[in-house]
């Protein structure tokens, strides 16, 4: 029996140094001291014992259990020591290796040309108001002194909603008669955003961006008018333009004018290019909108934000801006 347990003793303390994980480890200790361990059967077979044989064995026995539990912590505390400093090998930091890369977004040009155009006018004591793009004929319309047939109402020019009593606005107007239906003068706003027009060609989206101006005060005259958009112009492209005033005619201003800038003082080489329209807002808007025309002047003008992007960027397709292709917006940064 000394023997056999001396050989129990040798196998044990050798699979426990043998273990080289945690799991084989583990497996040695049921292997051991389990409920069917060998340790443990060799512990309950003492109860068949006689007395004096059982009480000399038990304390070889327990002794031996004690030193195999003893070596099992030891082995473990070194096999877990071992595991996390592994761990922490693997997951050491290497800081001199190269970054993975960014691929950083960028602003869309409409939005800069946008900005841009809202900051200037906001320097210039403008506020910047936005209105729906659903919209009624109302505002839209009749509020601007278009009359019933004129060829914007129609249905090929217009996009109308649901039963024709909502249409997407055709431009930015109708933000301006909901400010003077909401307020007295002087007002001194614009107001930017998407419009909507049934045209898609080559050089027309059916949806694009306008700013549209509105100055409504006492004595406002078509000096202030002219003043006011020939400095924003040369803010705008950062350069002593030339530009036109030349009649024109809209509904909704007399007089009315259209803004030719100089293309050959930009360098694009083009002559004279039509950049905005704008006139003093007919009386019959202001009484519409209810602000009294006889006390009351205003100038209002209006441009494409498209048409100044394509300018300041030298973009020739419109169709750019609305393709989406990452290649050409990846050069507005
Ligand atoms: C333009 C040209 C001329 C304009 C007029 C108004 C309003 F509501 F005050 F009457 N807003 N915008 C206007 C005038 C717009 O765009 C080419």
């Amino acid at each position: 029996m000394a023997d056999s347990l001396e050989k129990l003793r040798s196998e044990a303390l050798a699979s426990i140094a043998e273990a080289t994980s945690v799991e084989a480890l583990d497996a040695t200790r049921v292997e051991l001291v389990g409920k069917k361990g060998r340790i443990t059967q060799q512990l309950r077979a003492l109860g068949q014992m006689a007395p004096e044989e059982r009480k000399r064995l038990g304390a070889e026995l327990n002794a031996l259990k004690q030193t195999v539990d003893e070596e099992l912590k030891n082995r473990r505390a070194e096999l877990e020591q071992a595991r996390e400093a592994e761990r922490a090998r693997q997951e050491v930091v290497d800081v001199t290796l190269p970054g993975r890369g960014r691929a950083p977004g960028a602003r869309h040009p409409l939005s800069l040309t946008r900005e841009r155009i809202e900051a200037l006018f906001a320097q210039r004591g403008f506020e910047i108001v936005h209105g729906p793009e659903v919209e009624d004929d109302f505002h839209n319309f009749e509020a601007l002194n278009v009359p019933p047939d004129h060829p914007a109402r129609a249905m090929q020019d217009t996009f109308y909603l649901d039963g024709a009593k909502l249409l997407l606005r055709t431009h930015t107007s109708p933000v301006q008669i909901r400010t003077m239906t909401q307020r007295q003068p002087p007002i001194r706003i614009v107001a930017p955003g998407r419009v909507y027009r049934c045209d898609s060609d080559r050089t027309h989206s059916p949806m694009f961006h306008q700013l549209e101006g509105l100055y409504v005060a006492e004595n406002v005259n078509l000096g202030q008018l002219r003043s006011e958009l020939e400095s924003f112009l040369k803010a705008f492209f950062e350069t002593d333009l030339r530009l036109r005033f030349r009649p024109s005619y809209f509904p909704f201003t007399e007089p009315s004018a259209e803004v030719d800038i100089d293309g050959d003082s930009l360098g694009t080489g083009r002559g004279w290019m039509e950049v905005l329209g704008c006139g003093m807002v007919h009386p019959n808007v202001l009484s519409a909108a209810g602000v009294d025309s006889a006390r009351y002047t205003g100038y209002a003008f209006g441009m494409g934000i498209e048409r100044l992007a394509m300018l300041r960027y030298g973009v020739g397709d419109l169709r750019q801006f609305f393709t989406n292709d990452l290649r050409f917006l990846r050069q507005f940064v």
